[in-house]
C-alpha cells in the first residue's frame, strides 16, 4: 500500500481559528515516518493553498459559502490526482466542510463509493435547516443525490454535483444531531450506529454490520471520513465542537483497523483537529497523537505488533 497525503489548511467551514493548523501538527507528530516504518510508501503532496475571497457575504444564513466552494474545488482536483497516481488518499483537515471536495474528487477518480462517516455530528444540515450557518455542519447534504432538491444553488458550487446514494453511507458515533438532521436521516433511512448502538452492540459488531450493510449492494471502494470529535473529548479535546460521551481510544482505533483489513479503504479524511482549542499542551498532544494513531490504523498498524515482510533475525 501507499499513502498520498494532502494537507488542507482550511477553516472557513466553521468559526474557530486554529483548525487550519491541523495538517502541519499531524505531520510534525511524525505521521510520514511512522507510515514508512510500517512499510507503507508515502508521497506528501504538501498543503493546498486557497483562493482569497474578498467579499463573501452569507447566503441564506450560511457563512463563507464562496470560500468553501472554491477550496473544495481545489481539493477535489487534488484528490483526483492522488487517486490517479495510485495511492490511498489521505486528506488532513481543516474542517469537515472539506469532505465535499474529498468525496467528490474520490468518486470522480474511482466511481461510486461506500462512505463511513465517523463523527459526533451528522453534518447533513442543508443551508436552509442549519442553525449555525457553518458549512462544516452541512457537507453531506451537498453530496447526497436524495437531497439535491432541498439544497439551493450556491455560488462557487457549480463545479460539483451530488455523487453519493444514502444507501452507500453509514454513520458511526453520532450523539449531537439537530432535529432537521434527525428527520433527514429517518426520511432517507440512513444506516446510523449512534453512540447508543455502540454501547449496545460493541464496536466489533458495529463494524461487522457496517460492512455487511455496505456490501449488500456491491463491494465498492471505501471512503472513511473521520471527524476527530467522534472520539471522547477526554482523549481528543482539541477540536472545535467537542461533545461528551464519545468513542473510546480503543473503539476509535478498532474502526480503522477493521476498515483497513477489508482491503477496500481507498481514501481517508482526518478533520477538525484544532491545536488552538486544547487548554494545555497535553490536550493538544493527546488529540494530535490520537489522530496519527487512527491514520496508522488505516494503513495496517496492528496493536499486536508489526514487522516488515523482509525482516530477518540478526
Ligand atoms: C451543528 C454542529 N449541527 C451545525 N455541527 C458540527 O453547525 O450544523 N459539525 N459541529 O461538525
Ligand atoms: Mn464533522
Ligand atoms: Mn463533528
Ligand atoms: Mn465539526
Amino acid at each position: 500500500r501507499s499513502a498520498g497525503i494532502i494537507g488542507a489548511p482550511f477553516s472557513k467551514g466553521q468559526s474557530r481559528g486554529g483548525v487550519e493548523c491541523g495538517p502541519d501538527r499531524i505531520r510534525a507528530a511524525g505521521l510520514l515516518d511512522r507510515l514508512q516504518q510500517l512499510g507503507c510508501a508515502v508521497k506528501d503532496y504538501g498543503n493546498l493553498t486557497f483562493e482569497d475571497i474578498a467579499v463573501d457575504e452569507p447566503v441564506r444564513g450560511s457563512k463563507n459559502v464562496r470560500a468553501v466552494g472554491s477550496a473544495n474545488q481545489r481539493l477535489s482536483e487534488a484528490v483526483q490526482a492522488v487517486k490517479k497516481d495510485g495511492h490511498t488518499a489521505v486528506m488532513l483537515g481543516g474542517d469537515h466542510s472539506l469532505a465535499i471536495g474529498s468525496i467528490h474528487g474520490h468518486t470522480a477518480a474511482v466511481g461510486p463509493l461506500s462512505v463511513v462517516w465517523v463523527d459526533a455530528h451528522a453534518d447533513v444540515n442543508t443551508p436552509l435547516t442549519s442553525y449555525t450557518g457553518n458549512l462544516h455542519g452541512q457537507p453531506m447534504s451537498y453530496l447526497l443525490y436524495e437531497l439535491q432538491s432541498k439544497v439551493p444553488v450556491l455560488p462557487n458550487f457549480s463545479w460539483m454535483k451530488p455523487c453519493l446514494s444514502s444507501q452507500d453511507l453509514v454513520y458511526i458515533g453520532l450523539r449531537d444531531v439537530d432535529p432537521a438532521e434527525h428527520y433527514i436521516l429517518k426520511l432517507l433511512g440512513v444506516k446510523v450506529f449512534c453512540m447508543s448502538q455502540v454501547d449496545q452492540l460493541g464496536v466489533a459488531r458495529v463494524m461487522e454490520e457496517t460492512c455487511d450493510y455496505l456490501w449488500n449492494r456491491a463491494k465498492k471502494p471505501i471512503h472513511l471520513s473521520y471527524d476527530i470529535d467522534a472520539i471522547d473529548p477526554l482523549i481528543t479535546p482539541a477540536t472545535g465542537t467537542p461533545v461528551v460521551g464519545g468513542l473510546t481510544y480503543r473503539e476509535g482505533l478498532y474502526i480503522t483497523e477493521h476498515l483497513c483489513q477489508t482491503g477496500l479503504l481507498s481514501a481517508v479524511d482526518l478533520v477538525e483537529v484544532n491545536p488552538l482549542r486544547g487548554r494545555t499542551e497535553d490536550h493538544v498532544h493527546s488529540t494530535v497523537s490520537t489522530a496519527v494513531d487512527l491514520l496508522l490504523g488505516c494503513f495496517g498498524r496492528l496493536r499486536e505488533g508489526n514487522h516488515l515482510p523482509n525482516y530477518s533475525l540478526p
